[in-house]
C-alpha cells in the first residue's frame, strides 16, 4: 500500500497570478511526486511500510540513521499541508475563535502577518514558515530548515508557507518576500487553518 501523490484542492490554474500552473506543474508535479516516489521506494521492505505518514514523521524524526525516509515523509506531509493552505480568493481576514486567539496572542492580525513575513524571510536557505498552536495552547510563528515539521515538537500546524527556492522562484525570482506577502494577502486559507484549531482541540 504505497503513498499516492494527492491530487491539488483546486486547478492548477487557480491561484494566478498569485502562484501559476507553471509553478504547479514543477512543484506539484515533479518536486512533491519526487519525494511520494523516494518515500515509497525507502519503505519498501521498511518495518514502518503500512505505518501512516503522521507515525513515520514521528518514528524517524532526530535519528540521522532514517533522516531520507524522514525527509521524504515529512516534505510529502509539509506539501500537501501547504496546497490545504491555500485558496482561490484566499487571503483577507480569518473570523470567529482563530480571529480572537490571533489577537490575543499576536495582537493584531498585521502583528501575526509581520511575525509570519519575518520568519519565512529569515529562514537561510530552504525550509519553512509556519502558524501552529505550541506551548500552552498558544499561537505561535515558526520555522524550520529544510523537511522539518514542528510537529515533532509537539506543536499543532495550523499553516504553512514552502519558502524553499522552488516555492516562488518561476513567479518572483530572489524575492521571497514578495512571495510571502503574496500568500498572506491572497492565497491563505483561512477556513483550513480554523478547522486545524477546532481539531488541536
Ligand atoms: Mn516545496
Amino acid at each position: 500500500m504505497a503513498f499516492e501523490l494527492p491530487a491539488l484542492p483546486y486547478a492548477k490554474d487557480a491561484l494566478e497570478p498569485h502562484m501559476s500552473a507553471n509553478t504547479f506543474d514543477f512543484h506539484h508535479g515533479k518536486h512533491h511526486n519526487t519525494y511520494v516516489v523516494n518515500l515509497n521506494g525507502l519503505l519498501d521492505g521498511s518495518d514502518l511500510a503500512g505505518k501512516s505518514l503522521e507515525e513515520i514523521i514521528m518514528a524517524t524524526a532526530g535519528d540521522s540513521s532514517k533522516a531520507g525516509m524522514f525527509n521524504n515523509a515529512a516534505q510529502v506531509w509539509n506539501h500537501t499541508f501547504f496546497w490545504n493552505s491555500m485558496k482561490p480568493n484566499g487571503g483577507g481576514a480569518p473570523s470567529g475563535d482563530l480571529a480572537a486567539k490571533i489577537d490575543a496572542d499576536f495582537g493584531s492580525l498585521d502583528a501575526f502577518k509581520d511575525a509570519f513575513k519575518q520568519a519565512g524571510a529569515t529562514q537561510f536557505g530552504s525550509g519553512w514558515a509556519w502558524l501552529v498552536v505550541g506551548d500552552g495552547g498558544k499561537l505561535e510563528v515558526v520555522k524550520t530548515p529544510n523537511a522539518e515539521n514542528p510537529m515533532t515538537q509537539g506543536k499543532t500546524p495550523l499553516l504553512t508557507c514552502d519558502v524553499w527556492e522552488h516555492a516562488y522562484y518561476l513567479d518572483y525570482q530572489n524575492r521571497r518576500p514578495d512571495f510571502l506577502a503574496a500568500f498572506l494577502d491572497n492565497l491563505v486559507n483561512w477556513d483550513f487553518a480554523a478547522e486545524n484549531l477546532a481539531n488541536a482541540g
